[in-house]
């Protein structure tokens, strides 16, 4: 049996890329895969036979992890894109993907483009979430500007790219390699926001690496985290839980809170200290 890795799934058929051909071949699935309840989705590696001439999928080998919404297997980087304008940045979006990212346990980079538009919070992205150890890095899309640094990135990783819609995920990706020609949209000026171009999630191969971007509508949903976990999805909020009066403390109304304590005393930042109350609120 040859490998291959899942690009894109649609209904019962599969793009399938062979890395050791550098071909993509549409491919369908055993019949009894489906019957024993077996999903295959991007990312996916699989075993396959080829029968007619076409790659029919035996085995999907054991993932690594499994995004949410969208369903990708196998994910090495999650790259959280925000734009500097049109849409500005959305810290609460920002910081719930984060959480989220941690929850899975997946390495994280923010990227945040449109620089070509407003300089005025690329300090703040900078100077709030470096400290936490995200890494952050600049880009224009439309002008090329940091591209290089992402292609870098990508090589030899399967990663996503996610953010709100209109933020120029597949800009982005075109300008890595305008062969792929996705369809990007026009944001529009009254809404400052765009209108969800992307719809299915494509995987392309990269230098060793695949890489995706998804809709920029999908549903984000916290309760995937348990209330209970959710402060150690806030990275900083870690080494502060065990000064906390209670061990309940959920750092909310309690008393002698210790991350109430470092936001009063400026050493975690407030704006994320109420991301997080807003989260919590949306667990209860
Ligand atoms: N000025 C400027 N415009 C950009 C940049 N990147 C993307 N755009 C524009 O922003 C709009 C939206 O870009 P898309 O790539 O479709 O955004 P997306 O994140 O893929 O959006 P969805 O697919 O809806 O999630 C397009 O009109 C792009 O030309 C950039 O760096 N600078
Ligand atoms: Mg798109
Ligand atoms: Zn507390």
């Amino acid at each position: 049996m040859d490998n291959g890795i899942v690009l894109r799934a649609s209904g019962g058929e599969f793009l399938l890329w062979v890395p050791k051909e550098n071909e993509t071949q549409k491919a369908v699935a055993r019949g009894r895969l489906k019957k024993e309840g077996v999903k295959i989705h991007p990312g996916d590696h699989v075993q396959f036979v080829i029968e007619d001439g076409q790659p029919v999928v035996e085995k999907v080998l054991d993932r690594k992890n499994l995004l949410f919404r969208p369903r990708v297997a196998n994910v090495d980087l999650l790259i959280i894109v925000a734009s500097l304008e049109s849409p500005p940045p959305d810290y609460f979006y920002l910081d719930k993907v984060l959480a989220l990212a941690e929850w899975f346990q997946l390495p994280v980079k923010i990227c945040v483009n449109k620089i070509d538009l407003d300089g005025k919070e690329m300090k703040k992205i900078k100077e709030v979430y470096e400290p936490l150890g995200y890494q952050v890095f600049f880009t224009s899309a439309l002008h090329g500007e940091g591209v290089e640094e992402l292609k870098k990135t990508v090589s030899g990783k399967t990663v996503v790219l996610i953010g709100l819609t209109g933020v120029g995920k597949s800009t982005l990706l075109n300008n890595i390699n305008p062969e792929w020609e996705l369809a990007t949209g026009e944001v529009s000026r009254k809404l400052g926001r765009g209108r969800h171009t992307t719809k299915q999630i494509q995987l392309f191969p990269w230098e060793n690496g695949l890489i995706t971007d998804t809709p920029g509508f999908s549903q984000l949903k916290i309760n995937l985290v348990s209330r209970e976990s959710l402060p150690f999805t806030f990275v900083e909020f870690i080494p502060l839980l065990e000064n906390c009066r209670f061990t309940s403390c959920m750092h909310n109304k309690e008393p002698g809170c210790a991350v109430k304590k470092a936001v009063e005393d400026g050493a975690v930042y407030r704006e994320r200290y109420e991301n997080y109350l807003r989260l919590l609120k949306e667990l209860e």
